[in-house]
């Protein structure tokens, strides 16, 4: 059986309870769900976390080597800044697919450079927690 480990980066805890014009009225539970009811169909494991630290995330990472087959993360604001966690994706060696709720390139500038990106094997963003199911069938049918 697969085991995919899905990162969440800071204030995604905050989903559903504020901006709900930029980010919709689905919460991080509702996600959860969501990808829990998709995993069990695939006959998938995952393992979902959610972190404001940085720090935190870079471990989650590197405590996924030889557990896990494949990361989905949303790097929240990370993303454009965390030369930490792109490290412990390349480092890692897991195949990992990089997640955005919302279209980062319809947004501001800053948001349009992600500094995973490159050590990413692909990016889903803009369709809201769809971008993170169809990751998840990704992530799945990786190295099958
Ligand atoms: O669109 C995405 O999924 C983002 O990763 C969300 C990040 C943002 O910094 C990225 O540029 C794109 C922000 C997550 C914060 O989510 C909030 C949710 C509700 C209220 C405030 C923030």
């Amino acid at each position: 059986m697969k085991t995919i480990l899905i990162l969440n980066g800071p204030n995604l805890n905050l989903l559903g309870q504020r901006e709900p014009q930029i980010y919709g009225s689905t919460t991080l539970a509702d996600i959860d769900a969501q990808i829990r009811h998709r995993a069990m169909r695939f006959g998938a494991q995952v393992d979902v976390r959610q972190s404001n630290h940085e720090g935190e995330l870079v471990t989650w990472i590197q405590e996924g080597i030889g557990r896990v087959d494949a990361i989905i993360i949303n790097a929240g604001a990370y993303t454009h800044t965390s030369i930490a966690i792109r490290d412990a994706i390349a480092a890692s060696k897991i195949p990992t697919i990089e997640v955005h709720l919302s279209n980062v390139y319809a947004r501001e500038e800053f948001r349009h450079k992600s500094i995973i990106a490159p050590v990413c094997l692909g990016q889903i963003c803009g369709l809201g927690s769809m971008s993170y199911l169809l990751a998840l069938e990704a992530a799945f049918n990786i190295n099958p």
